[in-house]
């Protein structure tokens, strides 16, 4: 009895380990909005606001590849966020491209602090046209799906 115990503590130690670990915050449609978008010239900026908290390990993808009535197309690019720390609800985020052509990297700070954010980049080329562009967040496991799991907010011009 008392080894059956031990066993059962000990799994569920690990689900709680391995849940803590890969948990993040579900997030769906109005669950972030976009507060700015500038798209002019090399000098491309937008901002967006959390509208609700979200754990550490939290991710959110930013595409500027268009949405063709059922799912996303390809040729641009996929920016992934990670939020390695807990942000609360109605914390703004800045990115701004930081590098152009041929490799586009972009810099993100809440609060004019990076601290706790990450962003990589599935798939190159994220930046915006003059006209006809657009950004669209969405959640994902993968993030060069087209077909994505739930979409949060999107924004073009
Ligand atoms: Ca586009
Ligand atoms: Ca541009
Ligand atoms: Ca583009």
């Amino acid at each position: 009895m008392k080894r059956s115990l031990t066993l059962l503590g000990s799994l569920l130690l690990t689900f709680l380990l391995v849940g803590s670990l890969s948990a993040q915050t579900t997030l769906g449609p109005g669950d972030i909005a976009f507060t700015l978008m500038n798209m002019e010239g090399q000098e491309d900026d937008f901002t967006f606001v959390l509208l609700k908290d979200v754990v550490a390990n939290t991710t959110i993808t930013f595409t500027d590849d268009e949405f063709f009535g059922s799912s996303l197309n390809t040729g641009e690019g996929r920016m992934r966020l990670t939020f390695n720390s807990a942000f609360t609800c109605g914390t703004e985020f800045v990115f701004v491209l930081t590098q152009f052509n041929p490799l586009f990297r972009w810099s993100v700070t809440a609060g004019g602090s990076s601290s706790g954010l990450t962003l990589t980049y599935p798939t190159e080329g994220f930046s915006f046209s003059s006209g006809g562009d657009n950004c669209i967040a969405f959640q994902d496991a993968s993030s060069t799906t087209n077909n994505p799991a739930r979409y949060l907010a999107a924004i073009n011009n």
